[in-house]
């Protein structure tokens, strides 16, 4: 076999190798980031946040998981009538190639009961469930910020994010909601 021939078929198999993983097509659907913050008071649920990137279909991420917390959800902050609210969320769209982003006074996550073994391991593995080869799931380790540390990124240097966000009571007033 002549060598050119040989580096060939190498190609080949290390192209079936990435389409079998999703990469043949630009990048593929993943969740690139991401971190929880706990609540202020151990009985206050934590909130979560976390960026993912789109694949080269849209799809639609309708549920997060988690086996060493209570409880999952997913909610939006929704502004009425000058008043915000959360509200359950059930799918949020993933465009082709575009990004879905969980944030402060948006979407996030609320997070109830964690392990305390996960806590002080200071990550909680998630699964991220999509609409796309049927009902895929990705994994990620979201790491575990205390509340008074939640103004590191620079988004609450006043008020830590989960306080602020359990300051937010379904359906009930939210003057603590920063503009
Ligand atoms: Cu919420």
């Amino acid at each position: 076999m002549k060598p050119f021939l040989i580096a060939a078929l190498a190609a080949t198999a290390l192209s079936l190798t990435a389409c079998e993983e999703n990469l043949g097509k630009g990048q593929p659907l993943n969740v690139v980031s991401g971190h929880i913050v706990m609540g202020a008071t151990p009985d206050r649920p934590a909130v979560g946040y976390f960026r993912v990137e789109g694949g080269p279909v849209p799809v639609e991420l309708v549920a997060v998981t988690a086996d060493l917390a209570q409880r999952v959800e997913m909610h939006e902050s929704v502004k009425e009538n000058g008043v915000v609210t959360m509200k359950p969320l059930f799918r949020a769209d993933v465009p082709a190639k575009g990004e879905l982003i969980f944030k402060q006074g948006g979407k996030h996550l609320m997070i109830w009961n964690i392990n305390p073994a996960a806590v002080r391991a200071g990550k909680l593995p998630m699964a991220f469930v999509f609409t796309n080869n049927n009902n895929e799931r990705i994994l990620f380790d979201m790491p575990i910020k205390q509340a008074s540390a939640a103004g590191a990124d620079g988004s609450a240097a006043t008020a830590p994010a989960a306080m602020d966000h359990s300051a937010m009571g379904h359906g009930e007033p939210a003057d603590a909601a920063k503009k």
